[in-house]
């Protein structure tokens, strides 16, 4: 059998690869997504920032949920996963008035069935952390759906046992980050069901590509937050006036190598390990 098995499956900038029945290989390469375009220049190590964080969550919140790490590959950007049964929903949860939830809370003052206070301002922080299911969309983007409409997909005591689990991970990392100067505006977590009919948290969590990263010492709410991560590509990009359709610009090497940077530098803050030692070892991150 080959080291990576066979192909399942691709996402914007992931590979799925079963390795046998039972394991999946999750390989997070250096492609880099803006404005729901892939770009063509890559962001060196990118993919293996993200995959370390991953497992560095996975194993500081597997008390809170199990989850479906298995491994991490000596690659630093290859995670050996439990092959679960998917649940056909996206379990989003928000702190912070960003994104979808921004837009559905102007047009209606709700999101996902949540009434919110009137004269939220955009990136305002939430009173209490809301759980905003969303469908899985194949192509194009999610859409949110109420508590109703996911206990339709899944029944109404999954919904709940997800609905308090998002939730507590979400208050366990954002808490966590927030003190290393990090906001985690919002994330969002795919969950499966092991053989047992057990709920295992799976995919990726905590990363800049499945959260929305803000810097803390810059928090200014009533606009639009920076991203931590990829806000050098958004100036970059909109300094071109670029159409935001496909293809996407190349990037000069400043950009990359800044973005890089803040890639490396939420890494460090978070995982309070240095990312050289990652690369030398990436399994040191799971102790
Ligand atoms: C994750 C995805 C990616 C394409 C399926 N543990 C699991 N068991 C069964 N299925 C999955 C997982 Cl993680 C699973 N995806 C999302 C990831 C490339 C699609 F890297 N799809």
């Amino acid at each position: 059998m080959p080291e990576v098995g066979t192909h399942v499956g691709s996402g914007k900038v992931r590979e799925l690869y079963a390795l046998d029945g039972d394991r999946l290989l999750l390989v997070a390469s250096d492609r880099i997504s803006t404005f729901d375009v892939v770009l063509p220049t890559e962001i060196p190590d990118k993919g293996r920032v993200l995959t370390g964080l991953s497992a560095f969550w996975f194993v500081r919140t597997g008390d809170l949920c199990a989850n479906h790490l298995l491994a991490v590959r000596p690659d630093g950007r290859s995670l050996e996963c439990r092959r679960l049964k998917m649940l056909p929903i996206e379990c989003v949860v928000r702190g912070y008035l960003a994104g979808s939830g921004w837009k559905d809370y102007q047009a209606s003052g709700e999101v996902c069935g949540h009434a919110l206070p009137e004269g939220l301002r955009e990136s305002d922080r939430l009173a209490t952390p809301i759980f905003t299911p969303a469908t899985k969309a194949e192509t194009g983007h999610d859409e949110n759906i109420t508590r109703e409409q996911a206990s339709g997909l899944i029944g109404v005591e999954r919904v709940a046992e997800v609905e308090a689990a998002s939730l507590a991970l979400y208050r366990f990392a954002s808490d966590y980050a927030a003190e290393r100067g990090i906001i985690i505006a919002d994330t969002k977590f795919e969950f499966g069901i092991d053989e047992e009919g057990r709920l295992v948290l799976a995919d990726e969590a905590f990363t800049p590509d499945s959260s929305r990263f803000w810097p803390a010492d810059s928090y200014a709410p009533g606009a639009a937050q920076p991203s931590f991560d990829k806000q050098f590509v958004r100036d970059y990009c909109e300094s071109l006036g670029w159409d935001k359709t496909d293809p996407g610009p190349e990037l000069p090497e400043d950009v990359v190598a800044g973005t890089r940077a803040r890639y490396v530098e939420a890494f460090e803050r978070l995982t309070e390990r240095s990312f050289d030692a990652y690369l030398d070892e990436p399994e040191s991150v799971l102790r």
